[in-house]
């Protein structure tokens, strides 16, 4: 295996031989490494783009160099220093301009990986808000990028679509799990029309798609060594989507008082003093941009994430976990029954939420 790795890099053009290549982060989809060299040259990621999941690679890189590339020349317009910390910098194939690699069975690529960065599985207020200011500047940036991008997983966070999935799974009861959990079942289902609210207004032609990050998980974010944010990594699923996307699915990583799986839900909730941190960040890089029906569905959005992740979870853990890495038998519906506690906490919260985003607004001058 490790010697695979190693004629796998001498494929991209770097010069200078790797040292140690072994395992790096967290992710539940691709296989990602570090790629140490001698003394003082670069290291870089390597990383094993799951094309299972990712069934257009070609597609998917033609969207990352699209993003990379005008964030760097966003950032290069403002002056900004140090932008190679700030911008992921892929490395191509030797003697071509692929921004990938094809073994034949595997697609890999390979970026620089950025010197004295952190990433943090929990967050503090004080993080939060700069993680809300970049999301929010993340989008804000790529309102006038001048290309169409794909979805790169299409559907992904259409919640119609995972609905039909999981109506699926239930039919097909693929693993035999149905009986022992249908309590869980019935209460997903029950919420299913309203967390559909998305989809609807879409149609209706009053909620517009944007380029969103689309995995704004707290750990998808490069902190440098005074907790300033560097940049947002994990581009695979940069896409066009609702802004909810992002608002919502780092709410439900960031403002989770326990683990996304954690066993224990009594330590499962919302945590308001992150919920107002990220919402206070977010809204005063994004507000210039959002509508006003963006906004006032805010507090939906934080309710719709933990909904759809425990709905994606779940349709896993019936189709027998086919998707998401597991690390235990039961770990699926422990992270179903996880995401459900959130979101219970959630709309036990949100006429607060919905209290804090209005006082946002008016100390911005806006109102929704
Ligand atoms: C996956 O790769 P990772 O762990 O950042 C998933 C997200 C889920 C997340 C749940 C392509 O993200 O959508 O929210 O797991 N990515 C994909 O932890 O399905
Ligand atoms: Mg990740």
């Amino acid at each position: 295996m490790t010697a695979d790795l190693y004629d796998i890099v001498a494929q991209f053009a770097i010069d200078d031989v790797p040292q140690t290549i072994s395992p790096l982060g967290e992710g539940l989809i691709n296989d990602t490494y570090i790629v140490r060299t001698p003394g003082d040259s670069h290291d870089y990621v390597l990383q094993r783009i799951n094309h299972h999941i990712f069934t257009d690679v070609e597609g998917l890189q033609r969207n990352i160099m699209a993003v990379t590339s005008h964030l760097r020349r966003k950032l290069e317009a403002e002056g900004a220093d140090d932008i190679d910390r700030k911008v992921l910098t892929f490395v191509p194939v030797k003697n071509s301009n692929r921004s990938y690699y094809f073994d034949g069975e595997n697609y890999w690529r390979v970026m620089l990986f950025i010197p004295r960065a952190y990433t943090y599985n929990e967050i503090n207020p004080r993080y939060s808000r700069f993680a809300g200011e970049t999301f929010g500047r993340f989008q804000s940036m790529l309102v006038d990028i001048p290309c169409q991008l794909t979805e790169s997983i299409p559907d992904f966070h259409n919640m119609e679509f995972r609905l039909q999935q999981f109506r699926q799974a239930i039919v097909e009861d693929k693993a035999g799990r149905l009986d022992g959990v249908r309590e869980v079942s019935d209460d997903l289902l029950r919420r299913a029309d309203d967390m559909c609210l998305a989809e609807r207004l879409h149609r209706e032609g009053k909620l517009p798609k944007r380029i969103c990050h689309c995995d704004t998980k707290v750990n998808n974010m490069m902190f440098d060594e005074d907790g300033k944010v560097l940049c947002v990594i994990d581009l695979d699923t940069v896409m066009p989507s609702y802004i909810f996307s992002d608002y919502g699915d780092f709410l439900r990583t960031g403002a989770n008082t326990g683990a996304e799986d954690d066993p224990d839900l009594s330590r499962v909730g919302l945590d308001m003093d992150i919920f107002k941190a990220f919402t206070e960040g977010y809204l005063s890089t994004a507000s210039q941009f959002l509508t006003p029906v963006e906004v006032e569905n805010l507090p939906y959005a934080a309710a719709l994430f933990p909904y759809m992740q425990a709905v994606r979870f779940f349709t896993d853990y019936l189709n027998g976990d086919t998707y998401y890495k597991i690390a235990y038998p039961d770990h699926n519906l422990v992270r179903t029954r996880a995401q459900v506690k959130l979101l219970q906490s959630v709309e036990e919260n949100m006429p607060a939420m919905k209290q804090f985003i209005a006082s946002q607004l008016a100390s911005l001058g806006k109102t929704c």
